[in-house]
């Protein structure tokens, strides 16, 4: 039975509408229902999916395709719970995502309402903002405040309780504008600008590190913009491994000679080893560009002199703000240090002859795997290579050169590729998506193969099969030696591909390499998304360095 009068629910999707979004990743459960049915009504598509965390990792790596904010709807309590850890990912990948949860009535807080939770405290610490709808009058309000939030600054995650009563009550309030949904960017003034590309001509070994919300397909465009306005090296950073990244070769080396890095918009943190010798040279100077004071306050408190300016600015301003000040004259030319770091980026110890990686033990290097799935790669000029942890996500990340790249990034959190995969093939429908995962991985959400199947979002799964969670297992064996390596074992040549055609995709099993360049075409060809489980040694992760 359709409901004439128009409800906070259906306000809620108009709002979405204005706002652009046409698709929701959600997961149903009692709280929601209501918007569910006033999706019957909208031309917004939900994407239902196997669990609440697979949800927001969709809505996250469609975000990073697609340039929007990615929509996630999930029921109160324990489903809410369910999609906690995923924000975490998003917050570190810099994505704006909006998680809506349902949550108990507002007139039953306090009684032992079903599914009670303090869920706004909860997703509190990996969100931007976090709060609980309170009139339904407000709702689409609320809405476009936490678009604003999600997108402006260092983008991330926003979470919005919806309690059932707020959403089923009649609507008759005021409906945002287009714009208030929108970023708000904050600027660089045009003399700190000035003097940032100053400051650049005139240093010896100058770089420029930026954020990971500009390894997105638009961000990478900004990042060349601005390595060629500047003249300087521009580098992304995204990898929990920092600066042993191995998909940024020996940077390690450049990081250690650099006497002036410019930070865009990118912390310091673990990931630049605190920004202390001798990761970073001694006498470095630093320039910090952040929307967040306390990171702002905080490189001033470690660097003290060594802090040579910051300012207030968003990434995105700033890399404009930039270019516009270098355009205007100035910036110098590093055209022979820009050379040798890209040398160093490009570094890599293994050549490309996958013979070099003979097969041991019954299994595939995993150099000599990344290796066969390059050429699939050289042929798409649109493919997308998605990639979780693990040492064997590690390797693929080293080896393989890809168009689009999305990873789980500084979070460090393994489980997201398979989501990631799908949520990326919906932003991009005619993109081929290769994801490379390891066999722990694949466990945590392989369920959402069914979404795939259901939603007929293909892709390319490759499972590095070496029976361990090896990352823990090489730290077991570096610390404490083989003999105490304990439970970090995984069943033996398990059949993860059979879990695929299970759910309605397509299988492959992988004993022998040469068997591998015709599993891949046969799993593309299937037009299905595709599991290619590849028996691997289980080598552990590449830190690349050079001998000097
Ligand atoms: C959510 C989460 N749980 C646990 C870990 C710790 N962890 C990092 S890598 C790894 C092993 C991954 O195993 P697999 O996917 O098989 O890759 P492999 O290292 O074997 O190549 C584990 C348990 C983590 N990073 N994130
Ligand atoms: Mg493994």
């Amino acid at each position: 039975m359709k409901s004439t009068a128009m409800r906070g629910a259906d306000a809620l999707l108009e709002a979405l509408k204005v706002a652009g979004i046409r698709t929701i990743f959600t997961l149903s459960g009692n709280h929601v229902m209501s918007v569910f049915d006033a999706a019957v009504d909208s031309e917004i598509e939900l994407i239902h999916v196997r669990q609440e965390g697979a949800a927001v990792h969709m809505a996250d790596a469609w975000a990073r395709m697609s340039g929007k904010v990615g929509v996630v709807l999930v029921t109160g309590g324990p489903g809410h719970a369910n999609a906690i850890s995923a924000l975490y990912t998003a917050k570190c990948g810099e994505m704006p995502v909006v998680l809506l949860s349902g949550h108990a009535p507002l007139r039953e807080l306090g009684l032992g309402a079903f599914q009670e939770m303090s869920q706004a405290e909860m997703a509190a610490p990996v969100t931007k903002a976090s709060w609980t709808a309170q009139s339904t009058a407000t709702l689409p309000k609320d809405l476009a405040r936490a678009f604003r939030i999600a997108q402006s600054g260092r983008p991330g995650p926003v979470h919005l309780s919806l309690p059932s009563d707020v959403l089923e009550a009649e609507f008759s309030g005021s409906r945002p504008e287009v714009a208030e949904f929108a970023a708000e960017p904050q600027a660089l003034a045009p003399a700190a600008a000035r003097a940032i590309v100053r400051e650049l001509a005139n240093a010896q070994r100058p770089l420029v590190i930026a954020p990971p919300l500009l390894a997105t397909p638009p961000g990478r465009k900004l990042v060349d913009g601005l390595r060629q306005a500047l003249g300087v090296p521009v580098v992304v950073m995204e990898s929990p491994r920092g600066i042993n990244d191995p998909g940024l070769g020996a940077i390690a080396e450049i990081l250690a000679e650099c006497d002036l890095i410019v930070l865009l918009g990118k912390a310091l943190d673990f990931t630049l080893r605190f920004g202390k010798a001798p990761a970073m040279a001694a006498q470095c100077r630093w320039i910090v560009i952040d929307t967040d004071v306390e990171l702002l306050a905080r490189a001033a408190r470690t660097q003290k002199q060594r802090l040579s300016l910051s300012a207030i600015a968003d990434a995105r301003s700033a890399a404009n703000a930039l270019m516009q000040a270098a355009a205007d004259g100035g910036a110098g030319r590093h055209e022979q240090w820009a050379a040798e770091v890209q040398a160093a980026i490009d570094y890599r110890p293994w050549g490309s002859d996958a013979a070099a990686f003979p097969p041991k033990n019954g299994g595939m290097h995993s150099t000599a795997m990344c290796l066969a799935l390059q050429p699939f790669l050289d042929r798409h000029a649109d493919a997308i290579f998605v990639c979780d942890g693990g040492e064997v996500g590690q390797w693929a990340q080293a080896v393989l050169k890809a168009p689009q790249r999305v990873i789980n990034g500084f979070a460090g959190a393994i489980g997201s590729a398979i989501p990631f995969a799908i949520g990326a093939r919906k932003a991009c429908p005619g993109s081929p998506v290769l994801t490379v995962l390891g066999d722990g991985t694949f466990g945590f959400h392989m369920a959402e193969f069914d979404t795939a199947v259901r939603n007929n979002l293909p892709f390319v799964a490759v499972v590095g099969n070496d029976a361990k969670w090896n990352a823990e297992y090489q730290i077991q064996v570096r610390d404490f030696g083989e003999p105490r390596a304990l439970g970090c074992t995984l069943g033996q040549a398990t059949r993860y591909d059979l879990v695929a055609s299970a759910l309605g995709g397509h299988g492959e099993f992988v004993v022998k390499g040469e068997d591998l360049p015709g599993a891949l075409e046969r799993a593309f060809a299937s037009g299905k998304p595709a599991c290619v489980n590849v028996l691997i040694q289980g080598t552990p992760a590449p830190i690349v360095r050079r001998k000097r």
